[in-house]
């Protein structure tokens, strides 16, 4: 209550030409602003899961509020979160559906966008197999909306060309726990973060992208280690004890060098590993290959600090390891998490509280879609091509077996390859925006020229709505209701505060009123469904006796306690805060956990002498993603109104630029102009950074056609780039390689501690 009262203080001031009064629950508002309710909901960015309030006045939301008593943020919200109802009145709204004449998109009818595209899906799938129909989707939908664009994609329209930009995003994290521990499911919780001794975050900048969590380090009372993994002095780097500046894509082999260092030197825990794991013998070989000399030079952490490093993980009585997209997205990104569980699980330091390898989740509700989207898995984490959870499912369900795909259909990259052959033929894109956020733009955009239909649907007039041949104008957070499942499992309630803008739907409605468009789907897979709780009810049913059991949910119970973490059942039903406990064993067929042997792979897009520097990309704090969000919360907007380069001071000499002035980047793929130049300690030499939510310096444009080919998760951190300074017409390109030179990490802050630290040389 007292944050709460805190953060209103500041809008109070701000609104102090207002006559201000006490509100019965948050205490002195503007009466201007002062809201007729308050709806409990959960923030709809990202995967923390904030609880907090929609404050409403005469129908329109006008404050959010932390939940002060909620786990997760205790009251207090990140800048989007605090702005959050801001967006919802947005310019840039989709207030009905939308067809294309010509050159423009032209407002229609419901009826008129569903027979439009109900028809043109039905023709392409007579002429060509409903195989040729694509759909990508999103980890922002609620779960009850993600349950049911599955079934509609899967069993009504009958392609598994399905997928989503959780590929961008998560999938490695995925196949890496499947592959490791049998299933999906992020192994710990928040609490962990308040209990565990040694705090490892490796490619993860909670500081810009999951600011929340910080609180839960902030109530550690054992004055935790913090380590941070990133070639990048990341915010998250100025917290750590010991920074970690690896060279870039070189995780793998670190975390293999630590294994060896603890078998070398016996800091295994041999009890654990006798009773859960198998494969040891075959990773103790293999990393023969990982000594830490050799370690050091692939990765450019000196060798007393791998001993370091293992030391403090093994020896911890309780570490965690938390990763975000440093990890993900990389053309080895499902290994790499691999060799992260490789490390908790010879230490055993898994399934206790403050231990744990744990996955951050991006989006809000990407959690919902992994577990009920029908996309890599069928619902409810059952596997394609098992018989007997294909049985089990349609049984549930009450369809026939044949109906139930027995394999994945292709995955984003590989959809879109399939449009360039002109295999697919339409494409339905649900709440992602490509034109922003996929690789290789350029391929992209020539790509999506050759569909036949595209659809979009979204709640904003996002850059791939512009391209559309027909747009269904979606409802979004605060205009509809459902739950979301966030990073630590939490699922919780996100209720509708007040109607959609125009004629814009809710998703649900959109999915359960399309597919009465298609003969017998909706009776069939939709039987007497009318709100997203009837689809919570079947899901609770498909996941009773899975790992992600829903079985012992309610919507009451979740505003109750403020989301509960799944499994929850009779076993535990009050929910549960990590997996892989004594109770709960591993998914594998022998309930052994797999120690694997993972190979390191050299930069797949090396530095050459045309491209010289490697291009990292990311985020920062103040925007989301591609920005239709965003862009017009001036809290947000105005502190990063455009892209920039962070450039080592280094660098910067050589070209001839400071910090203002603006830059070229090329790569093999194309260029991006115009993009101001921060010089900065934080990048190491040979190596820039440039955030890429902006389609004003579409950075995309660059990053290469590169895969993890087990999760299909792009490469998005390194890209092969020649920067040109645009003082001088012709421009200035860097000198390729840069040999010499040592960059020192300078301490920002007294009280934040960061380790003054020398780098190896940043080109590879
Ligand atoms: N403000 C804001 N918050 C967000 C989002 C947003 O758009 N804006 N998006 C949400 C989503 S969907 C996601 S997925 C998360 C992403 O959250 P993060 O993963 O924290 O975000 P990124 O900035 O993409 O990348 C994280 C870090 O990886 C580092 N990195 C690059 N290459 C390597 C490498 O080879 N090894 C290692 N160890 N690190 C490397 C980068 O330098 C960067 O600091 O954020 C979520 N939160
Ligand atoms: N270079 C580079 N590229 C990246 C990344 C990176 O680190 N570097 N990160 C990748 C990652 S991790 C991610 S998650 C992706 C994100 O990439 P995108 O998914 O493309 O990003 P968003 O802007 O979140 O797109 C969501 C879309 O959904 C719309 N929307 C919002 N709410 C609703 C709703 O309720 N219903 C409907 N129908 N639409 C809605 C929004 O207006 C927006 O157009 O970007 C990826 N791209
Ligand atoms: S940390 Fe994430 S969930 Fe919490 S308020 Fe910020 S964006 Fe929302
Ligand atoms: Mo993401």
């Amino acid at each position: 209550m007292l944050n709460s009262l805190k953060n209103f203080l500041g809008l109070d001031i701000k609104a102090s030409k207002y006559a201000l009064s006490d509100d019965p629950m948050f205490g002195r508002i503007a009466d201007a602003k002062k809201p007729d309710k308050w709806v409990f909901s959960t923030c709809g960015y990202c995967g923390v899961g904030c609880g907090l309030y929609i404050g409403v006045k005469d129908g329109k939301a006008v404050y959010t509020k932390g939940n002060a008593c909620h786990s997760v943020n205790m009251g207090t919200l990140c800048p989007k979160g605090l702005s959050e109802h801001e967006m919802l009145t947005s310019s840039n709204r989709l207030l009905s559906p939308l067809i294309r004449k010509g050159e423009t998109l032209e407002k229609a009818s419901w009826d008129e966008a569903f027979t439009k595209v109900s028809e043109t899906f039905k023709s392409i799938s007579e002429k060509y197999g409903s195989r040729a129909i694509g759909v990508l989707s999103t980890g922002q939908l609620l779960t009850e909306e993600f349950y049911t664009l599955g079934k509609l994609v899967q069993l009504g329209l009958r392609t598994n060309n399905y997928d989503g930009n959780t590929t961008l995003c998560m999938a490695s994290a995925v196949a890496g726990y499947k592959q490791s521990l049998g299933s999906d499911g992020p192994t710990g919780s928040y609490e962990d973060f308040e209990c565990a001794d040694v705090i490892v975050l490796v490619g993860a900048n909670i500081a810009d992208n999951h600011p929340i969590l910080k609180l839960h380090i902030a109530k550690n009372t054992k004055k935790p280690k913090i380590i941070v993994i990133d070639p990048r002095a990341s915010k998250t780097a100025q917290m750590a004890d010991i920074f970690v500046p690896l060279k870039p894509r070189t995780d793998l082999a670190l975390f293999n060098g630590l294994a060896y260092i603890v078998l070398e030197q016996g800091w295994e825990n041999s009890e654990y590993l006798k009773a859960n794991v198998t494969g040891l013998g075959d990773l103790r070989r293999h990393l023969q290959n990982y000594p830490p000399q050799e370690v050091a030079n692939i990765t450019g952490v000196d060798v007393k600090t791998l001993y370091e490093l293992a030391r403090l993980i093994a020896g911890a009585p309780a570490a965690l390891t938390a990763w975000t997209m440093g990890v993900n997205q990389s053309y080895m990104g499902t290994d790499t998490v691999s060799a992260i569980i490789n490390l908790h699980l010879l230490t055993g330091q898994i399934g206790r509280p403050g231990a744990s390898p744990f996955s951050i989740t991006g989006q809000c509700n990407a959690m919902g879609t992994r577990e009920s989207g029908f996309t890599s898995s069928l619902p409810g984490y059952r596997n394609y091509g098992d018989e007997k959870a294909a049985q089990e499912y349609a049984d549930i369900v009450h369809v026939p077996l044949e109906l139930i795909p027995t394999s994945r259909g292709y995955k984003y990259g590989e959809i879109i390859g399939a449009i360039e052959r002109g295999e697919i033929k339409a494409l339905w894109v649900v709440a992602t925006n490509p034109l922003v956020s996929f690789v290789d733009q350029r391929r992209l955009r020539a790509a999506l020229a050759k569909l036949d239909l595209l659809v979009v649907q979204d709640a904003f007039m996002s850059d791939t709505a512009e391209l559309a041949d027909v747009v269904f104008s979606a409802a979004t957070w605060g205009e509809k209701e459902g739950t979301y499942t966030n990073s630590e499992r939490r699922c919780n309630r996100a209720n509708k505060a007040i109607n959609p803008p125009g004629e814009a739907k809710s998703d649900f409605d959109i999915f359960l009123e399309f597919s009465g468009y298609f003969e017998g789907v909706k009776e069939l897979i939709y039987p007497n469904w009318e709100t997203p709780a009837d689809a919570f009810e079947e899901w609770k049913r498909v996941t009773q006796g899975q790992l992600c059991d829903y079985s012992g949910m309610s919507y009451e119970m979740m505003e109750r306690s403020g989301g509960i973490q799944w499994p929850c059942n009779e076993q535990f039903p009050l929910g549960t805060p990590r997996l892989y406990t004594p109770e709960i064993g591993f998914r594998t067929l022998d309930g052994k956990a797999k120690l694997l042997s993972l190979e390191w792979i050299p930069l797949q897009e090396p530095t050459v002498e045309q491209f010289p520097v490697i291009l990292n990309t990311g985020r920062t704090v103040e925007q989301w993603h591609t920005r239709t969000k965003t862009r017009e919360i001036g809290i947000l907007n105005d502190l990063a109104p455009e892209a920039w380069v962070d450039i080592n001071p280094a660098d910067a000499e050589q070209l001839e630029v400071k910090s203002g002035d603006r830059l070229s980047i090329s790569s093999p793929r194309g260029r991006v102009d115009n993009i101001v130049v921060r010089v900065t300690q934080t990048v190491r030499e040979g190596n820039v950074f440039v955030p890429f939510h902006f389609n004003t310096q579409l950075i995309n444009t660059l990053t290469p056609s590169l895969f993890c080919p087990k999760s299909g998760e792009p490469n998005f951190k390194q890209t092969a780039v020649q920067l040109h300074s645009q003082k001088v017409p012709e421009g200035i390109k860097m000198k390729s390689p840069q040999i010499s030179g040592e960059i020192t990490f300078q301490r920002t802050d007294a009280d934040l501690r960061i380790e003054e630290k020398t780098l190896e040389q940043a080109v590879i």
